[in-house]
């Protein structure tokens, strides 16, 4: 490999070379999923934004496409065709809306259809004519650099269409509503549908319903327009000035047009993240071949723009992961498309052993560079006991914990869990692991951190350490951890998918045959391992010939 290759990615899904950022208009049509994305042709950095796509039977393995959608409509879309979304008119017509940047450099909303119905893979698509459909005005005072982002668009029982659009005004981020008959010509709503002070503007809105009513092992997901009894909708927001994606749960009330996030829910930055980690303006959409809601996000880089230019590509999308909401009602589980497991080769486990503190142990057998990595841990409660007091009082903040107390600080109960990409002096190694700290009443908290201050001895890239808590009880509940691990991503799930975070790191050892794969307990507690699958993951085919 290149130095330009060696952080390519195996099974996350990536163009050749070039510039990507953000997911558009996933969907499936006739049988087969697409993706397109922002993409830059000329080269690695952000610029020329045209809609690359690839389409899929699997969600795995990809073919290639030539741009579906480019600068081509003068008032429209001349200097660069951004983000939007897909949705299903009636007849299966597959609809776009889309950002244009105008000849005076304005963001305006777009409408594409596919040429040719006929053709599975939409090779093509036609402008309307009308474009642009919305836009700012003197009347409406939208800032035309902050309004963008169409989300996929949803139909009330008054059979009107209604979308999303991206803006802001001064610090509040605004979520403005438009609606439709025909989904050509689209009134203004009086009110959007949400806004929230001091949150800055939101990028890639997404709005879409979940059901509260969850059958053990069905994770059903609910088409785009479903409204009723036993439906809660999510509403998430892309923070530009932070660069998290974060969402509430919340009511729709669809006479009004109003979405009112439920009791103790936080709105902005504080509030629930898809990730703590690299993962941003990311999109669902719902699959209708197997009744799921799927999620796409982009992961960005680490590195400074002077070393992914050098490097030649930047940016990469995380695997596709089903989204369904908890049985707590406040916040979502996600968990990887099943179909990514059929990429797994040689498998090494492991079952009730103990994970003495102070220990570590290679995890051998397995293609440490290209893994997919599952594990429970349980702790007794004369272990419990040993957990370090966390006050509560002052609110801790779980990145900040995250970065003071690093894996090779002994804690009572942790940390505990996987060293990945570890090089054979442990010079690097990203660090993903719990600490198990008490609180008030006799109750547990769980800290889930992902570490890349170690990753690399590069000391370029961005390795600030990541942090969430996990809402379990580790009294009665074990605490499962699942990692994929490919060359320069480590993308991790945990307790069954209640937080996720995921990291880049560019390690210069620990890289292909070299890397190598541990779980760790560096605390004065022990923990069991209760069961461990680890499996060397195949190479997905991302530039599959159709
Ligand atoms: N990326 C697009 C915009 C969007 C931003 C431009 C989010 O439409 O707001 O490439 O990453």
């Amino acid at each position: 490999k290149t130095p330009s290759q060696t952080y390519r990615t195996s099974f996350h899904f990536q163009p050749p070379k070039n510039w990507m950022n953000d997911p558009n208009g996933p969907m499936v049509y006739k049988g087969l999923y697409h993706l397109f994305y922002q993409y830059n042709p000329l080269g690695p950095d952000w610029g020329n934004i045209v809609w690359a796509h690839s389409t899929s039977t699997d969600l795995v393995n990809w073919t290639p496409h030539k741009p579906g959608i480019f600068p081509s409509q003068k008032k429209g879309d001349i200097n660069g065709c951004w983000s939007g979304s897909a949705t299903m008119l009636p007849g299966g017509v597959p609809a776009i809306l889309y950002t244009g940047i105008n000849p005076q450099n304005q963001q305006v909303q777009n409408l594409a259809k596919p040429a040719n119905l006929s053709d599975p893979y939409l090779i093509d698509w036609v402008k309307d004519t009308n474009n642009p459909l919305m836009y700012p005005t003197p009347a409406n005072r939208l800032n035309s650099s902050s309004f963008r982002d169409p989300t996929t668009a949803w139909k009330g029982p008054d059979g009107h269409w209604r979308v999303l659009i991206g803006n802001k005004v001064n610090r509040r981020g605004r979520a403005i509503l438009y609606r439709s008959k025909d989904f050509v010509h689209w009134i203004q709503a009086h009110h959007p549908l949400h806004s929230a002070e001091g949150t800055g503007m939101w990028e890639c809105p997404d709005f879409y319903p979940v059901s509260s009513s969850i059958r053990p092992g069905k994770n059903t997901g609910l088409d785009t327009s479903v409204i009723g009894v036993g439906v809660k909708h999510i509403l998430k927001v892309s923070l530009d000035d932070t660069k998290h994606d974060v969402y509430t749960v919340g009511k729709y009330d669809i006479s009004k047009d109003v979405f009112t996030p439920d009791k103790g829910a936080v709105e902005g930055d504080a509030g629930l993240r898809y990730d703590y980690g690299k993962f941003y303006a990311s999109k669902t959409f719902y699959d209708s071949l197997k009744g799921r809601r799927i999620l796409w996000g982009w992961i960005n880089e680490s590195l400074s723009k002077e070393d992914y230019i050098s490097q030649g590509w930047s940016g990469v999308q995380g695997i596709p992961r089903e989204i369904w909401l908890d049985k707590s009602g406040k916040q979502l589980i996600q968990w990887p498309i099943p179909e990514i497991e059929k990429l797994r080769g040689k498998k090494v486990g492991l079952a009730g052993k103990l994970l003495k503190a102070g220990s570590t142990q290679q995890v051998a057998g397995v293609t440490a560079s290209q893994a997919d990595v599952d594990v429970s841990f349980s702790v007794q409660l004369s272990e419990l006991k040993k957990a370090d007091y966390l006050d509560q009082t002052r609110r801790p903040d779980a990145q900040l914990l995250c970065s003071q107390k690093d894996a090779s600080i002994k804690g009572g109960l942790g940390p505990f869990g996987l060293k990945v990409l570890a090089s054979k002096d442990m010079k690097e190694y990203t660090a993903v692991f719990f600490r198990i700290f008490k609180v008030k009443n006799n109750k547990y908290k769980v800290l889930m951190c992902s570490d890349q201050s170690r990753s690399s001895i590069n000391p370029r890239p961005d390795k600030t350490p990541y942090g969430v808590f996990l809402d379990v009880d580790p009294l009665h509940e074990q605490l499962s951890l699942r990692t994929l691990i490919d060359q320069s991503i480590v993308e991790s799930f945990g307790a069954k998918g209640k937080a996720c975070i995921t990291s880049r790191v560019y390690p210069t050892k620990a890289i292909g045959d070299a890397a190598r794969l541990y779980v760790f307990n560096n605390g004065i507690a022990n923990v069991a391992i209760s069961n461990m699958s680890a499996w060397s993951m195949e190479r997905a085919l991302l530039d599959k010939k159709s």
